[in-house]
């Protein structure tokens, strides 16, 4: 357990801060204005609300029901927050996660050899280069067929045992990137501690073709642990029982050297990575073993190099023009202002299908806190529910309520230029999908444009659509490994920069334990063998049932 951090310079309670209270103002004084008039009342407003980032990356965020005199006093609340001296210290290694007393380097998992980044008194960036050399060997034997598995057959399936942070990034990459990975090999993701997950994933593997790579930082979570064990023992039974087949059909990535030789890996065959990279931050450190495997050593390389570009925009660009600083902003405007409770994520490309379930876990394990850094507790709700699927699936879902619903739904809309599957008219049709919801949910239709339509007026109500619900429109040149490295760190700069201002933690996760103790509870006592339970009367009920359906 971390001693009590040293207090940080006290900083004044975030409503009570002047540029809070000059926000509520301009808030109470504008908030009534609708996007229509906005874009009515000036011509610029385009121009002036978009901004260009590194890569080719467009931010059109004028469909936000904001000004540049809400921007202006937005921007003076993080200068008040001290964003400035908050991204120094990140970059510069402080131990900016006080309640686990660790620095937050993500940055430096894709900073370039050249680089010197401190942790501790050491220079981190030659060890990750390492790891990442060690990667791409390996990787490289994978594609080729270098690499043999125990009776001397190539490996054919590559299945990936984690979860949280060890699956959904290196999951989400993996879809992201299908178009660039190699299709000779099957790429696979178990996490749920469900045995249907692994039963399901596995069902047409060869064991003499199929490799595991264990992904757990600390290789003691429960779920990670118990489908390993399964995959070692589905492994030893296809091959014979001979437990040296388990060096060539299992490699591990991990923190905890120890307890993956204990499991029975080999550390010849471990990746490490470091304690100052948080679980949900990790998928471009080795933990992204699969997806290196998938698209090559060099396209790896690409998407931490536009990591890295997102980073540098992040770290030098003024904020005013800095993309993840105002997406911050225009989220935090949506939230705390406008009283939006959640953000709707929506990738107009089918590869980002899980995008936003990576996402969830980025935003809401970062910012879904309820005290400050100093322990008390906050009095502005902090981070938004964030879901989504991509489009055009979700607008024959869900859409309808993001458009005459009673909730306030913000959405990120993203979308790209170039396909990547150039078939006939498709991408059009898609583009000019993603355009026109944007259009539809900001300017809406009124009364007066049903009725002239020739509607019936008992029937116009319901046809009307009041409009000035807030997007931004994220537009790439093309999803390429590069821009999803920009893609990923421009979320992760921006969660870091809400997570300053409501001044919280980000990188602890506290709200994860409570569950996992209970459950460890839980479990000798649903076997017949224990004595009764001593919970409250629903969960012991619940039990009882259990048992008795399992007839113990
Ligand atoms: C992420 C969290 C959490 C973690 C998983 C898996 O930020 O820390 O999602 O990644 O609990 O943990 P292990 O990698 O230690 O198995």
């Amino acid at each position: 357990m971390p001693n009590a951090p040293a207090p940080s310079p006290v900083r004044q309670s975030l409503t009570d801060l002047p540029e809070w209270k000059a926000l509520q103002s301009h808030c109470a004084q504008t908030s009534h204005e609708h996007l229509r008039e906005m874009f009515k009342n000036d011509p610029t407003r385009a121009r002036s609300l978009s901004t260009d980032g590194p890569g080719g990356m467009f931010m059109d965020y004028s469909k936000q029901r904001v000004t540049s005199q809400t921007m202006d006093l937005l921007l003076s609340l993080c200068e008040a927050c001290g964003l400035r001296a908050r991204i120094d210290a990140m970059f510069r290694g402080d131990k900016i996660n006080v309640t686990e007393d660790r620095a937050v380097l993500h940055v430096a998992l894709r900073a370039p050899r050249t680089s010197r980044i401190m942790v501790d008194g050491i220079d981190v960036v030659p060890e990750v280069h390492q790891v990442l050399d060690r990667m791409s060997t390996f990787a490289d034997s994978i594609r080729s067929g270098a690499w043999k598995g125990h009776t001397g057959k190539r490996i054919r399936h590559v299945i990936n045992i984690g979860i949280g942070g060890s699956d959904l990034g290196p999951a989400m990459a993996y879809d992201a990137l299908t178009a660039y990975s190699a299709r000779d090999i099957s790429f696979r993701f178990v996490s749920n501690v469900d045995a249907t997950d692994f039963a399901e994933k596995t069902r047409d593997c060869d064991p003499a073709e199929t490799l595991f790579i264990v992904c757990s930082k600390t290789f003691t979570t429960l779920e990670t642990m118990t489908n390993a064990s399964t995959a070692r023992e589905w492994t030893l039974k296809g091959l014979g029982g001979d437990a040296t087949a388990v060096a060539k059909h299992f490699v591990a990535v991990s923190t905890n050297a120890q307890k993956v030789k204990a499991f029975g890996i080999d550390t010849a065959n471990m990746f490490g990575f470091w304690d100052w990279i948080g679980g949900r931050y990790s998928m471009d450190s080795a933990i992204g073993l699969s997806t290196m495997v998938a698209v090559g050593p060099s396209a790896f390389r690409e998407m931490l190099g536009g990591f890295h570009e997102m980073d540098e925009h992040f770290r030098t660009t003024p904020f005013a023009k800095n993309l993840p600083v105002i997406m911050a902003l225009v989220g935090l405007w949506n939230s705390n202002f406008l009283g939006a409770q959640t953000l709707a994520v929506l990738p107009y490309d089918q590869y980002l299908d899980r995008f936003s379930a990576y996402l969830q876990q980025l935003e809401m394990e970062s910012n879904g806190k309820h005290v400050t850094l100093d322990g008390t507790r906050v009095k502005w709700s902090t981070c938004p529910a964030v879901w989504g699927q991509p489009g055009t699936n979700g607008q024959h879902a869900f859409y309808q309520m993001i458009h005459q619903g009673t909730p306030l739904v913000p959405c990120d809309f993203i979308a790209f230029c170039e396909p990547l599957n150039p078939i006939g008219t498709h991408q059009d049709l898609l583009i000019a999908n993603v355009l026109a919801q944007a259009e539809a949910l900001a300017f809406g239709k009124t009364l007066e444009e049903v009725e002239a339509e020739g509607s019936a007026q008992w029937l116009a109500p319901h046809r009307q659509f009041d409009g000035n619900r807030p997007s931004t429109m994220i537009l790439a040149p093309k999803l390429t490994p590069a821009m999803l490295g920009r893609l990923i760190a421009l979320y992760e700069h921006k969660v870091f920069v809400q997570g300053t201002i409501w001044g919280i933690n980000s990188f602890d996760q506290w709200g994860v334990e409570l569950g996992k103790v209970l459950a460890q509870r839980i479990i000798p006592e649903l076997s017949g063998s224990t004595p009764k339970p001593a919970h409250d009367s629903s969960t012991q009920q619940l039990i009882g049932r259990y048992r008795a359906g399992r007839r113990r």
